[in-house]
């Protein structure tokens, strides 16, 4: 190649160099990011209350020493009546008798299902179990009644179990849950599945029993519902009564956590309406 050729095949190659170049920092410029900009303020969500206090609930029972056990919502007729003392013409059964699949298969209307379920595997040996879960019954809707909530059930059973081992069991429970401070009073009741049975109140922690909008002006609250196991379930699942006694209780989650955040109104946990739960970042934010 003589001189003049070199001379033009090193222009050619500038040219493309200062065209690539060129090329980049239009590129460059395209492609440019201002890092001193403000990020996107992503909103941080919290976890929905219910499921807070599910777990809170779930926490202090494991912590006594509970496993937590779960079992199907849709359930036959033997496990969700029969096995807890409500055979087919029971009065109880009017309350709860409805939401039906089929002739034996229903949604079950309590977690005391699963516990008659736990008995049955258990073969006769001790039990120390809470049972969470989804419920559903025929109801009218209104601010503190809904159609599905949701239970925590617990149930013991060994030798020598006694009404005051649930009473010291419930008021732990409710001090690790409400207030250091708080009591619990029995009222007498009625289960089909439980005898003696009691309806179980916690002193008010807000007003503790001086009497407030809370607790009605009556310094109570009522919580929970409780009794002894009834023999006829301990012998129906296997257990002899003459040997194993049992305590039971239940709790409704949605209640608890109304209790312990103020929420007025049971169809809010249900109505998938995001303002319900913004309220809840609000007050974190706070
Ligand atoms: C077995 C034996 C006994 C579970 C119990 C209650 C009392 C009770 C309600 C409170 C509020 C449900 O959510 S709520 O509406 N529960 O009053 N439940 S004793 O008794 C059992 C369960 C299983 C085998």
């Amino acid at each position: 190649m003589n001189n003049y050729n070199k001379l033009l095949n090193n222009l050619e190659r500038l040219k493309l160099n200062r065209f690539k170049e060129e090329k980049l920092n239009v590129s460059l410029k395209k492609e440019s990011a201002d890092i001193t900009l403000p990020g996107n303020n992503y909103k941080k969500g919290i976890e929905n209350p219910f499921n807070k206090v599910k777990k809170e609930i779930e926490d202090i029972f494991v912590g006594m020493g509970y496993t937590v056990e779960t079992g199907p919502e849709i359930d036959s007729d033997k496990y969700v009546f029969e096995l807890l003392n409500i055979p087919k013409d029971h009065p109880a059964r009017d309350m709860q008798d409805t939401l039906y699949i089929d002739d034996t298969l229903l949604l079950r209307s309590h977690t005391s299902s699963v516990q008659a379920h736990i008995m049955e595997k258990a073969k006769g040996k001790p039990i120390k179990i809470i049972c969470p879960g989804k419920t559903f019954r025929r109801d009218d809707d209104d601010m503190t009644h809904s159609h599905q909530f949701a239970q925590i059930e617990g149930l013991v059973i060994d030798k020598n179990i006694n009404l005051g081992n649930l009473k010291a069991t419930l008021e732990l429970f409710a001090q690790k849950m409400f207030s250091k401070d708080s009591k619990v009073r029995f009222r007498s009741s009625y289960f089909p599945f439980t005898e003696p049975s009691v309806e179980v109140d916690i002193s008010c922690f807000n007003c503790h029993g001086k009497g407030c909008p809370t607790c009605k002006g009556t310094g109570w609250i009522e919580i929970l519902g409780a009794g002894m196991v009834h023999p006829n379930v301990l012998k129906m699942s296997g257990y002899d009564p003459e040997i194993y006694s049992g305590y039971a209780f239940g709790v409704g989650i949605e209640r608890v956590t109304m209790l312990r955040y103020g929420v007025d109104d049971i169809r809010k946990f249900y109505q998938s309406d995001i303002r319900f739960i913004e309220e809840f970042n609000k007050k974190v934010e706070e």
